[in-house]
């Protein structure tokens, strides 16, 4: 950590004025508003209790906050990578989505989600022998283990292996056919998960999955980044010979409430990403917290689109 010992609480009384948090949100009057180019026009706001965290590592600024309806926020570059009330939506989907698609997956790659979600996510399948993860910055796990231990939980698997440092770099360094499946849990695609939206990043990710394998990678919202989209999905059709696939979620505090992702598997064993083979639920997972909201008429409904996202895909 380069910085961010933490500052003392701030109460919501004590933001009346505004507070830079850090790209081009801020906290004004104790309302936190989440402004980016990435959604020019528009920014959800969320009520802010209390500033539990605010700091700043080598590659990012870093927030904590307690809100009054989503419950403790995690925010980087202003922001919002997940709340306490919604984080479901969006770990166990780009977790089990991939998961769900493959028979017994004994090898996985995190890169990115070092708040530890993805990992509780996994954590769920006895069939899993390794669970790597590459995230950059330190200061993210660290923050998630002091303030969102249900979430941070998932580091505390005997099969996980944390290492710190630059995902694009370490995924040229795994063998060929390392994986059965590899999970982009990144932030958007301004700041340091730039590269994790380009070409060659998906080049090494195919090269590390065995044949069959699978990818499954946030890709931004149907509503807003359309261009974004058809150019992952032109970039992975090029890339991926086996299935590529576009799914969506609800998540009401990201931006336009929904956020999707790219599900790609490599020339081999065929993968049908719409009809999962393998089932997680409360009897089969290796965990004694209920799932929130994956079921299998979820996974199968994810991929259906609407006409203009469809159209646009399909031609991609
Ligand atoms: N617009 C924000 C997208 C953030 C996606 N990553 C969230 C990380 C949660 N594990």
């Amino acid at each position: 950590m380069e910085s961010g010992a933490a500052e003392p609480t701030v109460s919501a009384v004590e933001v009346e004025s505004a507070v830079n948090v850090g790209g081009n949100s801020s906290i004004i009057h104790g309302w936190f508003s989440e402004l980016s180019p990435m959604w020019p026009g528009e920014a959800h706001s969320l009520k802010v209790e209390k500033i539990l965290f605010q700091g700043k590592s080598k590659y990012q600024n870093l927030m904590v906050f307690e809100s009054s309806t989503y419950g403790k926020v995690l925010v980087l570059d202003g922001v919002i990578q997940l709340t306490e009330r919604d984080e479901c939506a969006y770990q166990e989907m780009i977790t089990h989505l991939p998961l769900c698609s493959i028979s017994n997956p004994k090898k996985v790659l995190v890169i990115g989600g070092g708040d530890g979600g993805v990992l509780r996510e996994i954590a769920r399948y006895s069939s899993i022998e390794q669970i790597d993860i590459c995230e950059i910055d330190e200061m993210v796990v660290d923050i998630s283990k002091k303030f969102f231990p249900k979430i941070s939980v998932g580091f505390e698997d005997p099969r996980v292996n944390l290492h710190i440092g630059d995902g694009v770099a370490f995924l040229k360094a795994v063998p060929i056919g390392t994986y059965d499946a590899v999970i982009v849990d990144s932030s958007d695609p301004i700041g340091p998960a730039q590269e994790l939206f380009e070409k060659p990043f998906f080049e090494s990710v195919a090269k590390a999955l065995r044949p069959g394998g699978v990818v499954c990678t946030q890709a931004e919202s149907i509503w807003l980044h359309m261009h974004i989209i058809e150019d992952i999905v032109t970039i992975c059709r090029q890339i991926f010979k086996g299935s590529v696939n576009y799914a969506w979620t609800t998540v009401p505090t990201y931006p336009s409430g929904i956020i999707g992702f790219m599900l790609c598997s490599t020339e081999g064993p065929v993968v049908d990403f719409k009809q999962p083979v393998g089932f997680i639920n409360e009897s089969t997972s290796n965990s004694d917290r209920p799932l929130k909201f994956y079921n299998k008429e979820i996974h199968q409904a994810s991929f259906c689109l609407p006409t203009f996202a469809r159209r646009v895909i399909d031609r991609a």
